[in-house]
């Protein structure tokens, strides 16, 4: 139990009705915040998360009502999705005359929840708001909403009906929000960018507090015009305490602020995998079926099931999440190419017991990732999802990472042999029949790795803090901490004693491993970072910069200590400052106390 959660959400809460303008009852003393809540890559708060990667992404908005198309006063037509009023150019009266007639009577919250659960999709972030403005709920922030601006039946509410829906079917919802809204008159004027955030502010407390969604998905917080987005840094650390005091268990992703390792809990590489696991943040690839995100009537450029399943996995073997796209029409209908897709996904993923190379599992760690497919790991089992199956007779090498034994190797959905031949550093596996399917034939290996070193027994580093960027003097502050997980970002600092602009931190002591192997030492850092372990310089950035992610390796020896020191200064701005570690055995987190010794 963190002892400083009351005092953060306190803080949180000064923070946001500061930011509505409305001063806080009492003038509650500057608080030291910290907006590192927790580590997002250990968390309760986060494991459903982790565990679940797969969700349903939904674009539904008054766009979907144009179904792609704008045929302009010329007669000439213009296309685009979710993004049609801006970029068709058409005047705000117009589109909140489309609007008015928008009547989604189709919309079928059941559908469309047992459509994520048949895809094997635990979680659903439906759009709430999007950039045009208009919200999906009956809010009483203003009249441009489906309750109140539409041709739809004003007794239903679209939110809650998915919410009921998915809850009846175990699956999580999220809200998506834009930040930019184009309807919003006082959103583009930074004089007046004040007043649509108090309004911006309600709607996510109407939002928290009637729908209590798991994830807030927030998007639309980057430097634009058409309109002018007056979005910063300072917004984002407002904005995430805010939601945080509004509901401590919501999953952010980093576009609450300006999309980096920084902000929120999750990173989100948008159509896009990344080739390998990201540093320093838990990390979600969104893709949409076709092109489009909203719904159009001429995107038919659907990816096949095959590619995304394919996709999917290979996700999952970089410790990602997978948010995949549908657009509902005119009439809230699911068009049937997206759900005869996401079916069949979920149709591989209920063979064999496949599932198991995506739930719960991430990067493998103990091996490389092959060209012939990809592997996931998931406690002492590895999933080799296999693409290109080998000719008869033919082979599968592994690269090892670290030694480790394979007891067993089986493939899902098939009695047939396989042969296992290990050499320091490979693994080959032979099988002895053919395919299972056409997308990924599992072959599942039970592997015994070399044994760790006990659980540590360790309590935290030594901390030190001066009121300097240069560590001068004896340090203001000298405590235990049980790691280095620090996001004071600008009003934050380690201490009521340490100012926030201008100070130095030491952590000092030792770091215990458990396993015997490649360690990799990763600091996300702002203004400036060195680290040593053994003696040796490992990291040295010591270029004042904003929130960086630095990694360094270094083989270590189960059981053994090492002599730790982490230097970080602020010089003005944010602040930030954590450490992560990881080796073949322990996926990335930051380092636990229970690893950490204070120095003498
Ligand atoms: O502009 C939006 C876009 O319409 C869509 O919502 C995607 C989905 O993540 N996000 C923004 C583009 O990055």
């Amino acid at each position: 139990m963190n002892r400083r959660k009351p005092l953060r959400a306190l803080a949180a809460l000064v923070i946001a009705t500061t930011a509505l303008g409305i001063a806080p009852a009492a003038e509650a003393a500057p608080l030291p915040s910290d907006h590192a809540y927790d580590d997002p890559f250990t968390a309760d708060r986060t494991h459903w998360w982790r565990d679940d990667r797969f969700g349903q992404f939904i674009h539904f908005g008054t766009y979907s009502q144009l179904q792609g198309k704008y045929t302009r006063p010329d007669g000439s037509v213009c296309q685009d999705a979710e993004w049609i009023q801006r970029n068709c150019q058409i005047p705000r009266a117009e589109y909140e005359q489309i609007a008015a007639k928008f009547n989604p009577a189709g919309f079928d919250a059941n559908a469309i929840a047992q459509s994520a659960k048949d895809a094997g999709q635990k979680y659903v972030v439906i759009t709430s708001k999007h950039h045009e403005g208009y919200a999906m709920w009956p809010t009483k922030v203003n009249k441009f909403n489906l309750r109140d601006h539409s041709a739809f039946d004003k007794k239903r509410d679209i939110l809650a009906e998915l919410k009921r829906a998915t809850a009846a079917r175990d699956v999580k919802l999220g809200f998506y929000y834009s930040i930019w809204d184009w309807h919003d008159p006082d959103f583009p004027d930074p004089a007046t960018f004040p007043k649509y955030k108090e309004r911006m502010y309600a709607q996510l407390k109407e939002l928290v507090d009637n729908y209590h969604p798991a994830v807030l998905w927030f998007d639309g917080e980057w430097s634009t015009d058409r309109p002018n987005n007056p979005w910063t840094e300072r917004d984002g650390e407002e904005l995430e305490a805010y939601v945080r005091s509004l509901d401590p268990s919501i999953v952010v992703n980093n576009r609450v602020g300006k999309r980096r390792v920084v902000d929120g809990d999750t990173g989100t590489p948008e159509q896009e995998i990344p080739d390998k696991p990201v540093d320093g943040q838990l990390w979600e690839s969104c893709m949409t079926l076709n092109g489009s995100w909203g719904y159009t009537d001429w995107d038919h450029n659907w990816k096949s099931s095959a590619d995304l399943t394919r996709k999917l996995l290979s996700i999952a073997g970089r410790s990602g999440n997978f948010l995949l796209n549908v657009g509902p029409d005119r009439n809230g209908r699911v068009p049937t190419e997206s759900i005869d897709r996401l079916k069949q996904m979920g149709q591989w993923l209920r063979t064999n017991g496949q599932s198991a190379a995506v739930y719960g599992a991430g990067a493998p760690g103990l091996v490389a990732e092959p060209s012939w497919g990809v592997v996931s790991r998931r406690g002492d089992k590895l999933y080799a999802s296999v693409f290109d199956w080998p000719a008869s007779g033919g082979s599968l090498t592994l690269d090892a990472l670290a030694p480790f034994r394979v007891r067993e190797a089986r493939v899902l959905g098939s009695r047939q042999r396989v042969r296992v031949e290990q050499s320091p550093g490979s693994v080959k596996l032979t099988p002895s029949g053919s395919r299972t399917n056409d997308i990924a034939t599992v072959i599942e290996l039970s592997v015994d790795p070399v044994p760790q070193a006990p659980v540590g027994r360790g309590t935290g580093l030594t901390a030190e803090y001066w009121p300097n960027a240069d560590f001068t003097g004896t340090p203001t502050v000298r405590r235990v901490e049980p790691g280095v997980n620090h996001n004071w970002k600008f009003t934050g600092s380690p201490d009521a004693k340490i100012p926030a602009e201008t100070f130095s931190s030491r952590w000092t002591g030792q770091v215990a491993a458990r396993d015997t192997g490649k360690y990799t030492f990763t600091t996300v850092s702002d203004d400036t970072v060195r680290l040593w372990v053994d003696g040796k310089l490992l990291i040295d950035n010591t270029t004042p910069h904003g929130p960086s992610v630095d990694k360094a390796t270094l083989d270590l020896v189960a059981g053994r200590s090492y002599a730790i020191r982490l230097e970080h200064t602020e010089r003005g701005g944010e602040a930030s400052m954590k450490l992560l570690w990881s080796s073949p055995n322990t996926p990335q987190q930051v380092i636990p106390a229970r690893q950490l010794h204070p120095a003498g």
